[in-house]
């Protein structure tokens, strides 16, 4: 059983109604189920193989569906890229993810692989090239896509998810909230990361409903979206309900007259927001919380209390520990480091045996993340293990920009921290010891990361805190202004 069987069911049984709406067009199930057979076929045709990689650097529109629809149907191996890295970011997972294609819009990308665009291919396929499935030798352990997480090392490493694992995902959320062919959903995060693409996509396909994809969220358009749409299913970052507060009574209202579920992840959602937003929606937001290693592990329920603060329960078929340093199951209201295991549960980093190997102990995968649990089962994410930075849902490892800014002339050391964001939950700020002027190190870091890693403030100190063992105390830096 592969992904594409599960899709069947709207491709086949749902081939007339209308699948998607983007910008001002929309197909059918059954023109995109066409659409991919003829890239697949234009993959195959380009010498594309199973287990051959594509990368894809887009930001939301139909073609990045048509070309994981073309992946999976062939076996080649799906890697989307953050629409926001910079050069440096896009090189590193080029090399390491060793593909045989990139498509992108993007002019100027310095690689010696070829450089598609979607336009092009899309073209290409449309001209002569058959719409018949081609045949493929895959079964559910087949890899389906490889998403690249920022790693503890600095650089990102790929996470190898399996149609397995994005099938489990699927049919538990499918399952667990209630998602039917009557819903419509308005998806407006990034299919670059797994909550738009485990998550949405993927629900979406398979219960049949109708999905309206915008390019990005926009907070200043959201209104007339919804109002437009009439979504009954979305899903946010808390970036993203943090901005709907913003929007008028009377438009929050009518917009929670039509919705049956708001889904929050990715970040932990603030408890007052939680709170605001049922005043200001007529909605609780189920929040839940997962991994891009792991698809979603824990769960708020549809049926019975969506706790504020917490994610949940775990989902069917998740195991999940907590463990002391020691590795000793911690008691119910203790602190310990979760620990997973489940179909969901990624096969391991993209040639990096090591890094899989320490990843996994007793077959559980180790998380970083600390946690509680109630005595009536619900989970809370206190901490994290790791330095990790979230900000409006994207994740940024300290170590990358550190290791960048240790690069540039005139820093001696640095060390960069979260700080708490109102909107953003947390945000980068770097703190260095050096005669560096601060605006030249924005400007550098603007140049070459990701805008949402780009440190709010640079500050020059005379030396970073340091204990016994010579580590940098971040939690003794953001106290500085
Ligand atoms: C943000 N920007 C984007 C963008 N999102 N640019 C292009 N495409 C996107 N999708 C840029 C803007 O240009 C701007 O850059 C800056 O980010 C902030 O933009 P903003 O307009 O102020 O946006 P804001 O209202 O703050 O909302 C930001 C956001 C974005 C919520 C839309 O952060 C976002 O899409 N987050 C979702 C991330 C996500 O899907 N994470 C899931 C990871 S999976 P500049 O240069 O002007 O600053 C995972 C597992 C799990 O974690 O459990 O889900």
């Amino acid at each position: 059983m592969t992904l594409s069987h599960l899709f069947d069911l709207s491709f086949q049984n749902r081939a007339a109604s209308i699948a998607i709406e983007f910008q001002d067009r929309s197909f059918t199930f059954g023109d995109l189920d066409v659409r991919s057979n003829r890239l697949a076929n234009l993959l195959l045709a380009r010498g594309f193989m199973k287990g051959d990689r594509l990368c894809v650097y887009l930001a939301n529109c139909v073609e990045i569906i048509d070309l994981y629809l073309a992946c999976i149907k062939t076996g080649v191996i799906f890697v989307p890229i953050n629409i926001l890295y910079r050069d440096r970011e896009i090189t590193h997972i080029l090399s390491d993810a060793d593909p045989k294609a990139l498509v992108t819009d993007a002019a100027d990308i310095g690689t010696t692989i070829p450089v598609w665009t979607p336009g092009s291919m899309t073209a290409a396929a449309s001209h002569g090239l058959p719409e018949n499935r081609p045949v493929a030798d895959l079964h559910g352990d087949s890899p389906a896509g490889i998403i690249y997480t920022s790693g503890t090392t600095g650089v990102s490493k790929g996470a190898v998810l399996t149609h397995n694992n994005l099938i489990a995902n699927a049919l538990n959320l499918i399952t667990c909230w209630q998602i039917t062919v009557a819903d419509r959903l308005l998806l407006v995060l990034p299919l670059f990361h797994v909550h738009a693409l485990g998550n949405g996509l993927h629900c979406w396909l398979i219960s049949g409903c109708t999905m309206r994809l915008l390019e990005r969220f926009e907070h200043q358009k959201a209104a007339a979206e919804f109002l437009n749409f009439r979504p009954t299913l979305f899903f946010g970052v808390p970036t993203v309900y943090v901005r709907l507060l913003n929007l008028a009574d009377a438009t929050a209202k009518q917009i929670g007259l039509g919705m049956r579920l708001f889904v929050s992840g990715s970040a932990p959602l603030p408890a007052q927001t939680h709170e605001d937003f049922r005043l200001k929606y007529g909605h609780t937001i189920l929040e839940r919380y997962g991994m891009s290693e792991t698809l979603m592990n824990i769960s708020n329920p549809y049926v019975g209390e969506r706790r504020a603060g917490s994610v949940g329960l775990p989902l069917p078929g998740i195991s999940v520990r907590l463990l002391d340093d020691q590795g000793v199951p911690v008691a119910d209201g203790e602190s310990g480091e979760v620990y997973l295991k489940g179909p969901n549960i990624f096969s391991g980093y993209w040639r990096r045996d090591e890094a899989t190997k320490a990843a996994f102990v007793d077959g559980y995968f180790k998380t970083s993340d600390i946690a509680t649990k109630s005595a009536d089962g619900y989970y809370t994410l206190s901490g994290r293990r790791s330095d990790l930075i979230i900000s409006g849902g994207f994740n940024i490892y300290p170590r990358e920009i550190e290791e960048f800014l240790l690069e540039l002339p005139g820093v001696i050391e640095v060390a960069v921290a979260a700080l708490p964001d109102r909107v953003r939950g947390e945000v980068p700020v770097a703190y260095f010891v050096g005669s560096a002027d601060a605006g030249e190190l924005e400007a550098k870091c603007r140049e070459k990361l990701a805008s949402f890693k780009i440190p709010r403030a640079f500050h020059q100190l005379d030396k970073l805190p340091r204990n016994a063992m010579g580590k940098v105390q971040k939690h003794l830096l953001t106290t500085v202004r």
